[in-house]
Parts: C-alpha cells; sequence; structure tokens
C-alpha cells in the first residue's frame, strides 16, 4: 500500500514536471520572437507537434495516475492525521518513525532506546527470561492515556490521534498499538472493551463496534502475539455508578452480565490466556444506604456465571480478580488479597479463580506489594501481577512505572518462588506522567519498567546463589526442625504436651532475628 502511493507520487511529480516544461517549449516556439523564415517555419511545425505529443502522453499518464489514487483506498499518514483523513481506516508510514526494534546492548549502554537488563533469551535460573516475565502492554494507557487529570486537561497529542473516538480511529489506534508491541519485542497485550472500540447507543451497537476492531486486532496479532488478559470496562459509563454485579438495580447487572458475556468471548477469540475482573465500582460509599451482604452474594452469583460461561465457550483461560482497596469507591469489596482469598473461599470460588496484584493497589490497603503477592501465593492463587508502583507522597492510584531496583527484587523473590506466573505475566498498568509529551516517552517508560524488573530477577540469581539469605530464614526456624516441632506441624501437639515441656526447659533463650543482616544480604544482591 505504502509503496503503491510512493510510486504514483513519483510518477505523478515527474509527469506533472515534464508537462510543465514541455507547455513552456510550446509557448517559446509560438511566441518566439524572430521572425521566421520558410525552412524556419516547418521546424518550428515540427516542434510544435513533438511538444504537442509528449504533452498529449503526459496528460494520459496524469489522467492514469489520478484514476490508480482515485481507485486506491484513501489513506491517512501515521504521523499527520489533520489532512487526507476521512473516514479511512487505511494509514500509510509509521506511527514511531525514528524509533527501530528495541535491542538489548547491556548494562553499559548509554541509549535510552535499548535495553540494559532485560536480554529475552537469555537463561536465568533455568528459564530465559521472557518466560519468567510475560511482559503485556497495556492498551488504557499506552494508547488511551491523555495526561488529563481533575484538574487539567489532556497533555499527550499523539499524531495519530485526530481526537474522535471513532471506529476509524479505533482502528488505526489499533495498527499503532501492534507497531508499538512489536518494536519493543513483546508477546502480549491488553485491553478493556471500551478503550480498544467505541461504545455504541445500544449494547447491539456497542458490540458490533467490538466485533470489528477486534477482527482487525486479530489479522494483526499475527501468530505471535495475543492478549494476556482482556477485561470489560464496568465504571466508567454512568450506568455503573452503583455497581454492575453488586449495583442495586437488576437491569445493571444484567448489562454488565451482557458486557462481560461479550469481552471473554472477545478474549477468548484473540487467543488471551486470562480474563480479569476489576470492581472499579462494586463496593460501596456509605454503609447507611447499603446492604452489604446482599451485594456480596450478588457479586459472587455473578463471578459464578462467568465461570459457568467461560466453561461453555470453551475459553481455558485463568479468571483473574484484582484487588484494590478503593478509588473509585470509598471501599471496594475486593479490598486486598486476603479479603478477596475469603470470599472466593466463603462462596466455594477458589479452584475458578486466582488473583491479578497489582503493586499501586497493595499499597493502597496499607501493605507493600511484597506482601499481596506473598499472601496470594501461600493461598495458590497468585496469577498475574500489574506492575506498576505508587508514589510515597501521593495518596492515590499513581500508575507509575516500577523503577525502584529493590522492590522489584523483592516481586521477583516471589514470582520465582511462585515457579513463575504463566498463563500470566507482568501487565503495565502504569502510564506516563502528565508532563511526559513525547512519542518515545512511550519506549522509554516501559524499557525503563522492563528493565527494572529484569534486574530484580537477576538479583533474585544472585540471592538464591549466595543461598545466605535462604540460610538465615532456615536458621531461625531450626528449633522446629526437632521432634516437637515436627510434632507441633503435624498438629499432633496437645496443650498439656506442651505445657510439660515449657516446665522442662523453662525460661527458652529467644534468639536474635538478625533483621539487619538480612537487609545487608538483601543490598548486596542489589
Ligand atoms: C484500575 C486498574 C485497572 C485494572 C483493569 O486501578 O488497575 O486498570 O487493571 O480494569
Ligand atoms: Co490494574
Amino acid at each position: 500500500m505504502q509503496r503503491r502511493q510512493g510510486l504514483v507520487d513519483l510518477v505523478l511529480f515527474l509527469s506533472t514536471g515534464v508537462e510543465a516544461f514541455s507547455v513552456s517549449i510550446l509557448f517559446f516556439s509560438i511566441t518566439g520572437c524572430e521572425k521566421p523564415s520558410g525552412s524556419r517555419l516547418d521546424e518550428i511545425k515540427e516542434r510544435k507537434m513533438m511538444a504537442g505529443k509528449v504533452f498529449l502522453f503526459l496528460l494520459c499518464l496524469n489522467v492514469v495516475s489520478f484514476a490508480v489514487i482515485a481507485s486506491s483506498p484513501q489513506t491517512c499518514p501515521a504521523d499527520d492525521v489533520s489532512s487526507k483523513c476521512g473516514a479511512s481506516d487505511e494509514w500509510e508510514g509509521e506511527f514511531f518513525p525514528g524509533i527501530p526494534k528495541i535491542k538489548y546492548e547491556g548494562p553499559s549502554s548509554k541509549n535510552p532506546l535499548s535495553y540494559k537488563w532485560y536480554n529475552a533469551d537469555e537463561e536465568i535460573l533455568g528459564k530465559k527470561m521472557k518466560d519468567w516475565m510475560r511482559f503485556s502492554v497495556a492498551f488504557w494507557h499506552t494508547f488511551r492515556g491523555t495526561g488529563g487529570d481533575p484538574f487539567g486537561a489532556p497533555t499527550k497529542f499523539w499524531p495519530w490521534e485526530d481526537g474522535t473516538d471513532s471506529l476509524a480511529m479505533a482502528k488505526r489506534r489499533m495498527r499503532a498499538n501492534f507497531e508499538f508491541i512489536e518494536k519493543l519485542g513483546v508477546d502480549l497485550w491488553c485491553f478493556h472493551d471500551r478503550d480498544i472500540a467505541p461504545d455504541g447507543k445500544t449494547l447491539e451497537e456497542a458490540n458490533a463496534n467490538l466485533d470489528e476492531v477486534v477482527a482487525l486486532a486479530k489479522e494483526l496479532q499475527g501468530k505471535k502475539i495475543h492478549p494476556l488478559w482482556g477485561t470489560a470496562q464496568l465504571f466508567h459509563h454512568p450506568r455503573y455508578m452503583h455497581g454492575g454485579a453488586t449495583s442495586s438495580e437488576v437491569a445493571v447487572y444484567a448489562y454488565a452480565a451482557a458486557q462481560v458475556k461479550k469481552a471473554m468471548e472477545v478474549t477468548h477469540y484473540l487467543g488471551g490466556e486470562n480474563y480479569v475482573f476489576w470492581g472499579g465500582r462494586e463496593g460501596y460509599q456509605t454503609l447507611l444506604n447499603t446492604d452489604m451482604g446482599r451485594e456480596l452474594d450478588h457479586l459472587a452469583r455473578f463471578l459464578e456465571a462467568a465461570a459457568a460461561y467461560k466453561k461453555k465457550i470453551g475459553f481455558n483461560g485463568t479468571l483473574l480478580i484484582e484487588p484494590k482497596p478503593q478509588e473509585p469507591t470509598k471501599h471496594q469489596y475486593d479490598w486486598d488479597a486476603a479479603t478477596t482469598a475469603n470470599f472466593l473461599r466463603k462462596y466455594g470460588l477458589i479452584g475458578e479463580f486466582k488473583l491479578n496484584i497489582e503493586c499501586n493497589h497493595a499499597t493502597l490497603s496499607g501493605h507493600s506489594c511484597h506482601h499481596e503477592l506473598e499472601t496470594a501465593r501461600l493461598n495458590g492463587l497468585l496469577g498475574n501481577i500489574d506492575a506498576n508502583t505508587g508514589d510515597p507522597q501521593i495518596g492515590w492510584d499513581t500508575d507509575q512505572f516500577l523503577t525502584d531496583i529493590a522492590e522489584a527484587t523483592m516481586v521477583m523473590l516471589s514470582v520465582v518462588r511462585n515457579g513463575g506466573l504463566a498463563p500470566g505475566g507482568f501487565n503495565f498498568d502504569a502510564k506516563l506522567r502528565r508532563e511526559s509529551t513525547d512519542v518515545e516517552d512511550l519506549f522509554i517508560s516501559h524499557i525503563s519498567g522492563m528493565d527494572t524488573l529484569a534486574r530484580g530477577l537477576r538479583n533474585v540469581a544472585k540471592l538464591i546463589e549466595d543461598g545466605s539469605l535462604e540460610n538465615l530464614v532456615r536458621k531461625r526456624y531450626q528449633s522446629f526442625d526437632t521432634e516437637i516441632g515436627a510434632q507441633i506441624e503435624a498438629g499432633k501437639a496437645d496443650f498439656e504436651m506442651l505445657e510439660k515441656k515449657a516446665m522442662e526447659w523453662g525460661e527458652p533463650k529467644v534468639p536474635s532475628a538478625k533483621q539487619e543482616l538480612a537487609e545487608m544480604i538483601f543490598q548486596s544482591a542489589l
């Protein structure tokens, strides 16, 4: 498409130039100022004929070129949508010109558009880095993030955006998404239904819009790329102001179910490996007007129905719940990993769902990301990580790229102990700061986030190889590696027996916890 356009442009340019030239010859020969003699008159006639022929030939060439242009679909330059773009969904050129495919150059590289620590095919702890990490690009932040905040207007005006929410724009954006993913060198992406396609006046219209964009995404994905997960956006539209599955209105519950049904279908169609439920408005503002018990029962019924539908359509992806304590509601039901695990257990949903732990959500609930990951892991529920971080001074979900090496090392400790995340992975639920407005910032932020986690993995390998931290922990509990300790752990030590032992042993000698030593060992691996 692009080449054909270039050729037509060249022919047009050349023929128009030569046309102008021949017309000037014609003009000159007709209006020449010298008085012509007989043989000179014949010569002029001949020149006129020749010029006329050239002119006619070039005119034909022009007409053919115009016909080719008119018959080809209208194209739209990727880096400037203002001029040629109508309802066309075709494009020309690159969305990220000048950005090469990002390569590993090693820690000494000063090239911001290169990986310094993430070397996809390098083996660490018996697995390729790319298989430990399974990085994914979040469509909503990378392609729908505008930089707008509650106090200010959008700051990002990507060259391919035309300011509309049209289907043509959705398709162009999808093309930009896949160019981005390919240049970054990852295989996975995540989306909400309403980020990738415009909503409709009716559910039918919204579904039709989604189908159209999803068909293009399927074509652009090729064989290698597919969604890490998909999800339904049940928090933006006013109908969801009281929640989706926990709304007090039964018609909203039904609408939410229909939206999740469709989002699961398209995730399955695109080869998605997981499906996420983030209860953005599944919570309450005040208990004075809320029947919490009834809302939680409804949420469980909703999730049960989702698990049943997944089986019905033959979707083998993992269903994931993403805990978050609040924002937008004052209190969300999936507060943290422990609360969510308890909810799943109470309603008999443990085997059907795992958790998607987001680091910024962890800190909002008053925990560290490491705590949430370990809580999920120890319950057999660690399914996926939304890789981001908050700001220690700002009290909301800032969704920043994780660049703290110590934090990343702790995250990777959990991932390695979990044996990896597959079929889950790391989704960059992270956005550029409002003030970062260059197209290349999209790349720099992802590269930085990927390198930080890759560095975390390398540090975990060092810690495991060194073994001192593991030894320290083992030593700390060694008193339980005894006959009585084994009896306690097997649930065979009753209180009478323990009382006898306490009297026999007398006042226990309590050893140091060695916290500073543990921190020193940890730091030495960074
Ligand atoms: C919001 C959030 C969501 C979910 C998907 O805080 O994390 O983007 O990850 O709905
Ligand atoms: Co998230």
